[in-house]
């Protein structure tokens, strides 16, 4: 990326906070060890042809072993915030009951770490690695009667964490991990909620679960805490200029993003089309739990990769809901809009098998993807909210993982200046005036990357998967992250 001159006129302000994060499954390993129980993921796992290199995430980055190491690299690059979740079915093995002692200590010497090295500790409860148990006993997120059970996970996570942690988020993205249902057929115990319906009982519950959480947080952290939740999505936009493509635009917003902010941050219900849509099958949220979702967040915290072009779907398009073979999904959240193959010419993640084809480079439509967020869910909102933040951002780099020689892998050309156009989006639309409070980087290590395995990299750091030692190196990208905040940080210094 040639060497930008300084834009005078842009600056994060003095309170803007950054960092890094990844997730517990995607980088801990140690499945096994120290009283860890089993989570949904290590089950999924074993699914023949479930993740495309058929690997599994016993050992992934060895970063529960490994964290010291991990964190000095990042206070080495004068990272401030280290994000990361933490394992339910590390701390409560069987989902509920029995505390597991050695996880607590393992988190505590963790959070310590952080301080030790002056790296903000920042904590997700849950990043979609439900316990097992609670998904043989009660399906999971399909049932309400993980709402109490994951309260009580949060209660125990705050109490012990809280002195030290202050930005907390409940879930990571549940409009992915809601749409993941149903789970492959047969290796789960059978649930008799039709596949179309199920996203939907898993977003009530998350919803309750999350709002209640919040309270609890919010009355062992004070008020100098902030806890919410992730949403995600990328921007959306309309392919014409036809009223039917921005129908199908808002139609989208309102299956995805709105499906869990309009009641968080709006009115503590579900937008219309998705009251409506769930009318024969959804109880109605009771006035009492209404006034528990709304203003159940501090910030509005969002993982914002990409932009889509959307339309209206041409007819006969099937939904995708609970279809987990569409290759569009969970984007795709019925048959009122689809989003098109028009690429806008942006560069596309690597888009074969294993590919990350959702994943465009649309930094130049950030600043009004900010802006769309607070002024649709931050500045109407009768809540506590304060600002956006990026919560996720990042890019798979195309071909890296076909790349032999070390130094072509950490000259990532296309993830550097992904970070570096997405930075610049960023400080214009703090100068545009749209509230942009803080942005976390995915991810600091390559990592177990879901369903595709360690073929897909999203790390700012490379790690050899081949080296029993997992030896960690920076990448470009990760200099040319750090750099924005030498530029434009309140610290100064070119
Ligand atoms: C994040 O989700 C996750 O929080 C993180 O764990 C993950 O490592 C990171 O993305 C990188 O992928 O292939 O068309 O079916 C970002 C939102 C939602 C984007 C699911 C990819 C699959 C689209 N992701 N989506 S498709």
């Amino acid at each position: 990326v040639p060497l930008t001159p300084k834009n005078e006129s842009w600056s994060f302000p003095s309170d803007f906070w950054w960092g890094v994060a990844g997730a517990a499954f995607q980088i801990e390993g140690a499945a096994k060890d120290e009283g860890r129980g089993p989570s949904v993921w290590d089950a999924l796992t074993r699914v023949t042809n479930h993740i495309v290199d058929n690997s599994t995430a016993d050992v992934a980055d060895n970063n529960y072993y490994m964290y010291k190491e991990d964190i000095s690299r990042l206070a080495a690059q004068g990272v401030k915030i280290y994000s990361f979740s933490l394992s339910w079915s590390r701390i409560l093995p069987f989902g509920r009951g029995p505390v597991n002692q050695q996880a607590i200590d393992h988190y505590n010497d963790l959070i310590n770490t952080c301080i030790e090295y002056g790296v903000e500790p920042s904590v997700t409860l849950y990043h979609w690695d439900t316990p097992l148990v609670l998904q043989d006993t009660y399906g999971g997120w399909l049932s309400e009667d993980i709402v109490p059970d994951f309260v009580e996970y949060a209660r125990i996570a705050f109490e012990a964490f809280g002195d030290r942690v202050s930005k907390w988020y409940t879930v990571n993205e549940p409009i992915v991990f809601c749409n993941q249902y149903p789970l492959p057929a047969q290796y789960f115990k059978n649930f008799t909620i039709p596949n179309k319906q199920q996203p939907f009982h898993c977003g009530q519950s998350v919803l309750l679960a999350h709002s209640q959480a919040y309270h609890v947080g919010k009355s062992i952290l004070g008020d100098h805490s902030s806890i919410t939740y992730k949403n995600n999505g990328g921007y959306k936009i309309p392919l014409t200029n036809s009223s039917a493509d921005a129908q199908a635009v808002q139609r989208a917003w309102d299956f995805n993003e709105g499906w869990f902010s309009d009641p968080v941050y709006l009115t503590g219900d579900y937008p219309e089309s998705v009251k409506e849509y769930v009318s024969g099958f959804l109880r109605d949220f009771t006035d009492e739990e209404k006034q528990q979702i709304l203003g159940s967040s501090d910030f509005y915290a969002h993982d914002a990769y990409t932009a889509q072009f959307y339309m209206a779907p041409d007819s006969g398009l099937d939904s995708c809901i609970g279809n987990v073979t569409h290759p569009l999904y969970p984007s795709c959240a019925n048959t009122t809009y689809t989003y098109s193959a028009e690429d806008g010419g942006w560069v596309i993640g690597p888009a074969a098998d294993p590919g990350s084809p959702w994943l465009h480079k649309a930094t130049d439509w950030v600043p009004a993807f900010l802006k769309y967020m607070q002024d649709t869910w931050v500045t109407p909102s009768p809540g506590p909210v304060k600002g956006v933040a990026v919560t996720e951002f990042g890019f798979a780099e195309p071909f890296e993982g076909s790349k032999t020689l070390l130094q072509d892998i950490l000259y990532d050309a296309v993830r550097t200046s992904y970070y570096h156009d997405y930075m610049e989006a960023i400080l214009m639309a703090i100068a545009e005036g749209t509230d942009v409070v803080g942005c976390l980087a995915w991810s600091f290590v390559d990592n177990f990357e879901w369903q595709q395995g360690y073929a897909s990299r999203f790390g700012m750091q490379y790690v050899n998967f081949s080296d029993p030692a997992l030896p960690r190196y920076y990448k470009a990208s990760f200099f040319e992250y750090i750099n924005a905040f030498k530029i434009y940080g309140s610290e100064g210094g070119d």
